[in-house]
């Protein structure tokens, strides 16, 4: 199956650019399955990126048609190109940082508006690139560059966000699900109007080393440990820390606890 994959990357790359075990390299690996099984037309898709190392997976990996932009403005750039090609089938693939914190605004806006466009945003809960930052999905009490003491801050929802937003598609799964993960990318590609897709994507040399992970192997099986995923009967997570819901949310999913129906 990889090799079946080798036709979607660009010829005359030395290898990635990703740290041995980091997430964002199987989220590549699902993304190209899902362009794949849809059979989409490459050459009527744009990948367009911010600035991260998770803005390295469309770019410069895919042999397509890729924007890879200014940090934080993806979803502007991608909004700018549907608008002047309706039809083009128009991917974003950022991180949490690029999407959540400087780019936050686009974002939300973008699922208000039900822009067509899929985003999907690698969280690794943390800002890679740029040496281990605190972003706004890092779990209260983690240890970054910039709270050697443990991060003070509730984390946001991505899929709550973006769904109380307004978006149409939202799903969210750990790299570690790399089948489900696959089949709501096709999803969210195939869904009109704005989708979102949120993978949950370690790192293990900024996140795993500032917090105490000893080996790559832990992190993700401390990552799956905490996804629980919806609708199932799947045990609580054995430990303790942040906990995912993972799966397809719908916008009934925001008032399930009685609070007033959104008009
Ligand atoms: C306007 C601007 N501000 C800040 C930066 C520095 N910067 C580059 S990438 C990045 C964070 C990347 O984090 P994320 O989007 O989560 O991607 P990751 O590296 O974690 O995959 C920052 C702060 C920049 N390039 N431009
Ligand atoms: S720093 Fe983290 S996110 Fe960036 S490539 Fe390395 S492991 Fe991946
Ligand atoms: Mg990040």
């Amino acid at each position: 199956m990889a090799r079946a994959l080798d036709k979607y990357l660009r010829k005359g790359l030395s290898g990635t650019t990703f740290c041995p075990g980091c997430g964002h390299g199987i989220l590549l690996g699902s993304l190209l399955r899902a362009v794949d099984e849809l059979g989409l037309d490459i050459h009527k898709t744009l990948f367009v990126s911010g600035i991260g190392c998770a803005a390295w997976i469309p770019s410069p990996h895919i042999n397509a048609d890729t924007l890879h932009t200014v940090h934080g403005r993806a979803v502007a750039y991608a909004t700018g190109a549907k608008m002047a090609n309706p039809e083009l089938t128009t991917i974003v693939v950022s991180g949490d940082g690029d999407l959540a914190s400087i780019g936050g605004n686009h974002l939300i806006h973008a699922a208000r508006r039900g822009i067509d466009l899929t985003v999907i945003c690698a969280n690794n809960e943390i800002y890679g690139m740029t040496g281990g930052q605190t972003a706004p999905t890092t779990p209260i009490d983690a240890h970054t560059m910039t709270d050697p003491e443990g991060n003070q801050y509730r984390p946001f929802d991505l899929a709550a966000l973006v769904l109380a937003a307004g978006a149409d598609y939202v799903a969210r799964w750990p790299v570690t699900r790399a089948r489900a993960l696959t089949e709501s990318i096709k999803r969210a590609i195939s869904t009109h109007g704005f989708s979102f897709v949120e993978a949950l994507s370690p790192c293990p040399t900024q996140f795993g080393r500032r917090n105490q992970f000893d080996s790559i192997p832990a992190l993700y099986d401390d990552l799956d440990a905490h996804c629980v995923e919806r609708g199932t009967s799947e045990a609580a997570p054995a430990t303790n820390g942040p906990r995912f819901e993972i799966g397809e949310f719908s916008r009934s999913d925001l008032f399930a606890n009685g609070s007033a129906e959104q008009k």
